[in-house]
């Protein structure tokens, strides 16, 4: 899968894919993340990328030529699925959003800043709008990140263990149960004696049942999903 980030600031997103599981899925050419500044690419003088905005009101907007001819690159070079814009009045990611972005082969993902881009790039390049909750950062990037990172190990072959994103919080509707590891007593504190009871039936019944617990007491709307 191919990740194309659009940003005015790259530097926000050098370090969230070189490490660990992000790292690895890169180095066996799993995912290939690519981040692009449309400051390099402006037609305007003194790579200016964002103007007042129409009408008036406090905030600059990202000019649409210079996102245009970025977008038009990419697209001209290989064909994307989506094109995402991150905004906190988007549609809010899920892990089910997740699991759909993870089958795609490229995307390219802008993120705004400033008061926004202008609506001609969301109405004429956009195919989808992200939100990763309802809060508002200074701009797209981090969230960028969040998707990239929640996608990214979804690809088959990038965690160690494939089944594993099989039993994460959300992925089956439940919350994950707790888990535990040596000692199995830590300051008098004991591990559930279930645990050592070697027979995986009554331990996976076990977990199911602390999911349920859990995301009764924590996310009761889960449940009625
Ligand atoms: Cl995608 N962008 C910004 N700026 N703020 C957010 C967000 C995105 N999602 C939640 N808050």
């Amino acid at each position: 899968m191919r990740i194309d980030i659009i940003t005015v600031v790259p530097e926000l997103l050098d370090s969230p894919f070189s490490h660990s599981i992000m790292k690895r899925a890169q180095a066996r050419d799993l995912l290939n993340v690519f981040v692009h500044n449309p400051r390099d690419t402006t037609p305007y003088k003194q790579g200016q990328v964002d103007d007042y905005q129409f009408g008036g009101g406090a905030g600059m907007v990202m000019m649409p030529e210079p996102l245009a001819i970025l977008i038009e690159k990419l697209q001209s070079e290989r064909k994307y699925d989506e094109v995402i814009f991150m905004t906190p009045d988007g549609n809010l990611f899920e892990q089910k959003t997740a699991n759909r972005l993870s089958m795609k082969e490229n995307i390219i993902i802008i993120c705004g800043h400033y008061k926004g881009i202008d609506q001609r790039i969301r109405d004429h390049f956009v195919t989808m709008e992200i939100s990763i909750g309802d809060y508002v950062l200074s701009g797209g990037e981090l969230a960028a990140a969040v998707v990239v990172d929640a996608v990214g190990r979804l690809i088959p072959g990038v965690l160690n263990d494939e089944t594993s994103a099989l039993f994460d919080s959300f992925q089956d509707g439940l919350l994950a149960p707790p888990v535990y590891t040596r000692p199995a007593d830590f300051r008098g504190w004991p591990i559930p004696e279930i645990l050592l009871c070697g027979d995986p039936k009554k331990i996976d019944l076990w977990r199911h049942e602390e999911s349920l617990k859990r995301t009764k007491e924590r996310r009761p709307g889960l449940m009625e999903d």
